[in-house]
């Protein structure tokens, strides 16, 4: 049998292709939508525990919401995004907040 090229290039372990192949995952902004229901404390407590934010920048990005309509809790690979949604539609279901979010391409 003959070598191929790979084979040939790479002293005869085929090593290349798995580089080229090799790609980033895409990523997702999960942005968080403003409504006039949900208390302010409520979202800084979900950006701290669900997109792991520090206190002060939990409170920064609860305000960008609430003034401009919208702002980004985090970027992640797809399904990382959609546990995330998941875990805040989820709490804030739970506690009778409608809060919303959405995925967008990063
Ligand atoms: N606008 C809400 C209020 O005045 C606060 C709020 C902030 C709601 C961010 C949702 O994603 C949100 N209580």
């Amino acid at each position: 049998m003959g070598k191929t090229d790979d084979e040939r290039q790479s002293g005869g372990a085929i090593k290349e292709r798995v580089r080229e192949q090799t790609k980033e995952p895409s990523l997702y902004a999960v942005v968080l939508l403003n409504d006039d229901y949900t208390p302010m404390p409520f979202v800084v407590d979900i950006l701290e525990e669900i997109f792991q934010k520090s206190p002060a920048e939990a409170y920064r990005i609860m305000m960008q919401v609430h003034v401009s309509g919208r702002g980004v809790g985090g970027i992640y690979p797809w399904e990382v995004a959609e546990t995330k949604v998941d875990a805040l539609l989820t709490r804030g279901r739970e506690a009778g907040h409608p809060l919303q979010a959405i995925i967008e391409d990063a």
